[in-house]
């Protein structure tokens, strides 16, 4: 990886890496650690839905996408009706059974795991191994899985979901959208039928793998236009709000303490994360960008939603997969050269095609997570 070389230290590095933040210790007066088990509110339970929302997760796990998926999975909010595991964190030949481990751990394993892309629509794939560890699971080895990947493909299975239950099924994408571009590429008519995208992906202002973009929108920035054009109602979770949910020592410590196959898992990959990545004196923190993503449909105002126009650069030499939002109109693109077509200089009216996770309340995320990881099944 470019980063690794740079003589940043090693710090400042992992502070801009995918997935991790790094802060100095917080003051002992933070309110939000050590958590206790129960809270009140909002804690394990939220009150349920007449019906639970019918969600596929398309996922590159990944260390946060492990707890996502487990936060998924215990969540009677949500029928989980797919599992589609793409490149990203880690190549798909370590997301795919990952995918299927984690299902394994969590007993779920009759929700169908399809294989999505290995590469990128266009581009080379960039992985962030040096934060999810070689196997994406922090190097925590887990016995192989003996569930099986489905026959379909990624593509087929989703749209064969979403073209039988047109209206009911939002894809939550806390991956690289390859698989949701591809979808929409051998498929544009099914985009109606989707009822919303819900991704992690992109930032407001700056970015964790370049100055500009976020890891998931620059790993295939190409995907990431398509959706974005695709006209589907969009909820952006991006590091505008999940640098401000950081997993810390004693979370950890509480998720290693609970008896039971998710939380010890959790807890594994979540201690050999942090291992990795311990800095000097300073205290490790892990940023759980995929679970926010999950918790913001559990229980909306976990995060503030605002309206924007959001658009993805895909010709930046330094600044592809960078997410360009307007809040008001005219939208504007760069100025045309000299030397190019003559005309008036294109402008469009405002219209917002996201909703932007712009605000976000840690403590409401953390009193939701850590309950639903650590009861018994
Ligand atoms: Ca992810």
């Amino acid at each position: 990886m470019p980063f690794s070389q740079a003589k940043t230290s090693r710090r400042d590095f992992l502070a801009a890496s995918a997935g991790v933040a790094v802060t100095a210790a917080l003051p002992s007066s933070s309110s939000a650690f050590p958590l206790p088990h129960t809270l009140d509110g909002i804690s394990g339970s939220t009150a349920l839905p007449s019906r639970p929302q019918r969600i596929i997760l398309d996922t590159d796990p990944g260390v946060d996408d492990a707890i996502a998926i487990f936060l998924a999975l215990r969540s009677p909010e949500f029928q989980v009706e797919a599992v589609t595991p793409v490149s990203g964190n880690v190549p798909l030949s370590f997301t795919l059974p990952n995918a299927l481990r984690l299902l394994e751990i969590a007993g779920r394993p009759e929700i169908p795991v399809a294989a999505g892309a290995a590469v990128p629509l266009v581009r080379r794939l960039v992985t962030a191994a040096y934060v999810h560890g070689n196997n994406g699971l922090g190097g925590v080895e887990f016995p192989e899985p003996k569930i099986k990947p489905v026959a379909e493909n990624a593509t087929d299975l989703i749209r064969r979901i979403v073209r039988a239950n047109p209206g009911e099924i939002t894809i939550v994408a806390v991956g690289p959208l390859t698989n949701i571009a591809t979808v929409l590429k051998v498929d544009p008519a099914i985009a109606p039928m989707i009822k919303s995208f819900v991704l992690m992906g992109g930032c407001l202002a700056g970015g964790n793998i370049t100055p500009a973009a976020e890891f998931n929108f620059y790993v295939d920035p190409e995907a990431a236009r398509i959706v974005f054009d695709s006209g589907v109602p969009i909820t952006m979770v991006g590091l505008d709000v999940t640098n401000k949910v950081l997993l810390h020592e004693s979370q950890v410590r509480i998720l290693e303490a609970a008896q039971n196959p998710v939380s010890q898992a959790a807890g594994k990959i979540m201690r050999a994360t942090m291992s990795r990545i311990k800095p000097t004196n300073d205290e490790t923190v892990v940023a759980m960008h995929d679970p926010l993503t999950i918790a913001s449909l559990i229980d909306p105002s976990v995060v503030t939603l605002k309206d924007y126009y959001v658009q993805i650069e895909t010709t930046g030499e330094m600044t592809a997969g960078m997410s360009v939002g307007y809040y008001r109109g005219p939208v504007r693109r760069s100025p045309p050269m000299e030397t190019g077509a003559s005309g008036p200089i294109p402008t469009e009216e405002f219209k917002p095609n996201c909703k932007v996770a712009v605000g976000v309340d840690p403590d409401r995320f953390f009193r939701l997570l850590l309950p639903r990881l650590t009861q018994s099944a």
